[in-house]
């Protein structure tokens, strides 16, 4: 699968309840899910490893990682994690986390391309699951 390109959201279910699960309070809560619907996302893959940025208005991450390799990154709320990117299928990708330090719900994500183009991103705190479609723009 290639996930290479330029993303832009059509969809998003759960964002804010995930936030709720992780502990983030009201008045973050609102600026995060505001400044997540409009999200631009860019990704370069090449084999094996996938670069990942993703900018706000508030707030851009960007990761790098190869699939099967242990990395560094921040859970959706900033909290550093160890991340396990493995293939769930040859198209999705499964992510696990680990705090670094500290306690907090299971966090993990998935990035699966469907056969119809698009990019599916989940992203789960405990027992709740945010999921959110893109588009290639
Ligand atoms: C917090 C601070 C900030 C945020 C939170 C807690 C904001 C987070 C944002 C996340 C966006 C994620 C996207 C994911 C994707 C856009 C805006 C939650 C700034 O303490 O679709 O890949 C300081």
């Amino acid at each position: 699968a290639d996930f290479s390109g330029s993303w832009r959201m059509k969809s998003s279910v759960n964002f804010e309840e995930l936030l709720k699960a992780l502990g983030v309070n009201v008045f973050l809560r609102k600026i995060a899910v505001t400044a997540a619907s409009r999200p631009a996302v860019e990704i370069s893959q090449d084999g094996e490893t996938l670069s990942i940025q993703t900018s706000t208005s508030v707030r851009t991450t960007h990761v790098s990682f190869t699939v099967g390799e242990s990395f560094s990154e921040t859970t959706v709320d900033g909290r550093p994690c160890t991340s396990y990117p493995h293939w769930e299928t040859g198209s999705k990708i499964t992510c696990e986390q680990s705090p670094q330090k500290g306690e907090g719900p299971k966090t993990s994500w998935t990035r699966e391309l469907t056969n119809d183009g698009k990019l599916i991103l989940t992203m789960s705190a405990g027992d709740v699951i945010c999921t959110r479609v893109y588009e290639r723009a």
